[in-house]
């Protein structure tokens, strides 16, 4: 049976209670759940003496102890993988993979609360947004793989040969093997599934990696994969770090097809130097410093609304949010007004109040990070529109690594602040006089990931939204997902696409059949 949530909290009682994250989640900062590893169908014991300790990003508070994987464990989950594609996983009839992803949709679904009091135990993001955004894309990215893969045919080819006969080239796909996947803190949930609905769907098996800030919501997926008849070995967790640690076993290792990984583009390059010489696939969505372009016959309102999302999600942690607003000068100040009034109206506070907007940077390291830029910015020169600081929220949160939204101008492109990813609750804003200056300031940065355009003229939206250097171009919009569509990024954010399509490319390899008739 297993042991359950220990309330009375690790610093006053012994380590090895816990496991129950839902309960321990219920009691959020005075639970520690311990969080495993799970290996061929099954957690692995607990061994404090290699586990890390996870801190509560809203309060400070230590709220989990982590197993950490060493070369062994991961050795163990390449190998249950490996085994689970051999026993013939990888060539489970299409229909019955499917038929599976919609049961995992379903159970999701009926364990909806759970997932997402683990998202916000982890990450200290409102309950709101949880809901709203993480746990439900969990849902919709299994549904929507499993339909992908069930409605998915092949190209063929019918070729002239000299003397009238002809020959028909086919492709088969085939699974990659054995997935490495490994995921950043921001949007745990959403992002594992993202890419594990699509490499199961496509008959890999997979080792995946989460984040070491945030465990809990790659461990719940494995109870879920488990309830609905997955076959042991297919689905894999490793917990741990990056560099020397589980995250290294595993892109270092021999027994890994591929690597699918989201997160930093400075760890993207040092995966990619890992991967090299076994020459594996890889799939990288990595960082951003996207740009908003504001045309002056905007509905100044909407866009508003729109921009605001697009800076503050996730207090900032989303890899598409927009850190460099380019606004036409006539509007400027409406624009710079409106956006501080929108800032203004954000309610930070308790991760589990429904009314919170706004929650904590997940960790104080990476707080430390982006208050340099604070620093930078104002060394710079930049006007402060809004916040610049740390705010101060009471007792139970003040131990937090809470942060305020920020707004500056008077700064451009030339500098730091406008060039370097910052990934908080923040953006600079730029004026511009034409579309040629908007579109050249837009795209003048080494990343190439997302970018999105407000204007009420059709075609300058189409025009300036093709113009734009990057994966996705919103127009009046911002983070509106068809899980249909190519994901990804250009330059520095990212190798590749997902999505639909993109995504069963990615996960097979085909095999061209070539018949001469
Ligand atoms: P990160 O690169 O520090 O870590 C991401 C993951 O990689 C974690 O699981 C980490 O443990 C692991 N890792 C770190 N070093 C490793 C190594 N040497 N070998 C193997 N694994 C290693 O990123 P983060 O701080 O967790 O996440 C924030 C970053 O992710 C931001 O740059 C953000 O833009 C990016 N991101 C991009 C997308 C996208 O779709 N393009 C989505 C979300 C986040
Ligand atoms: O919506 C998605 O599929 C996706 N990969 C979003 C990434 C967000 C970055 O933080």
């Amino acid at each position: 049976m297993k042991p359950t949530c220990d309330r009375s909290g690790y610093s006053s009682g012994p380590k090895e209670y816990l496991s129950d994250m839902a309960a321990c989640s219920e009691a959020r900062t005075m639970a520690v759940c311990t969080i495993r590893n799970f290996v061929d169908g099954a957690e692995i014991e607990f061994d404090d003496r290699h586990s890390s300790e996870k801190i509560d990003p809203a309060s400070g508070v230590v709220s989990a102890l982590v197993h950490e994987a060493d070369q062994s464990v991961v050795d163990a989950a390449v190998a249950a993988a490996r085994r689970a594609l051999a026993d013939g996983w990888a060539t489970t009839p299409v229909r019955e993979r499917a038929a599976l992803l919609r049961r995992v949709a379903d159970r999701i679904e009926a364990r909806f609360e759970e997932f997402v009091a683990a998202e916000v135990a982890d990450t200290g993001k409102p309950v709101a947004l949880a809901r709203e955004l993480d746990v439900a894309r969990a849902v919709a990215n299994f549904r929507t793989f499993a339909d992908v893969v069930a409605a998915a045919g092949q190209e063929s080819f019918l070729m002239d040969l000299p003397g009238g006969r002809q020959a028909l080239n086919y492709a088969v796909r085939k699974p990659l093997g054995v997935v490495a996947v490994i995921v950043p803190w921001n949007l745990p949930l959403l992002l594992l599934t993202w890419k594990v609905a699509a490499a199961l769907a496509c008959g890999n098996a997979v080792v995946v990696k989460p984040s070491e800030e945030t465990p809990s919501t790659a461990s719940l997926l494995a109870e879920v994969l488990t309830e609905v008849g997955l076959p042991r070995g297919v689905y894999n967790v490793v917990h741990g770090f990056g560099a020397g640690s589980a995250g290294e076993f595993l892109t270092s290792h021999t027994g890994i097809d591929g690597v699918t990984f989201t997160g930093s583009s400075a760890t993207g390059s040092h995966v990619m130097r890992t991967v090299a010489p076994r020459v594996r696939p890889v799939s990288f969505e990595l960082g951003g410093k996207n740009a908003a372009v504001v045309f002056d016959d905007v509905d100044l309102d909407e866009a508003l609304t729109g921009l605001s999302k697009a800076i503050f999600t996730n207090t900032g942690q989303v890899c598409l949010c927009t850190e460099r607003v380019y606004v036409h000068r006539a509007i400027f100040d409406d624009v710079a007004n409106g956006l501080v009034a929108r800032a203004a109206a954000l309610r930070l506070g308790e991760p589990t109040d429904d009314r919170t907007t706004t929650g904590p940077l997940i960790s104080k390291t990476h707080r430390e990070k982006v208050l340099s830029y604070f620093a930078l910015a104002e060394q710079s020169g930049a006007k402060v529109l809004t916040g610049g600081g740390i705010p101060r929220l009471g007792e139970a949160l003040d131990d937090g690594s809470w942060i305020e939204p920020t707004l500056w101008s008077g700064i451009g492109n030339d500098n730091r602040v406008l060039r370097e990813e910052i990934f908080g609750p923040v953006a600079a804003l730029v004026p511009f006089d034409t579309e040629e200056q908007a579109i050249e300031l837009a795209n003048d940065t080494e990343y190439g990931l997302a970018a999105s355009v407000w204007t009420n003229d059709l075609r300058r939206g189409h025009r300036v939204g093709q113009a734009m250097n990057v994966g996705m171009s919103w127009v009046n919009t911002w983070f509106l997902r068809d899980l249909l569509s190519p994901f990804g990024g250009m330059g520095l954010s990212g190798i590749g696409r997902e999505g639909g399509a993109s995504s069963l490319h990615f996960y097979t390899e085909p095999t061209n059949v070539c018949v001469q008739l």
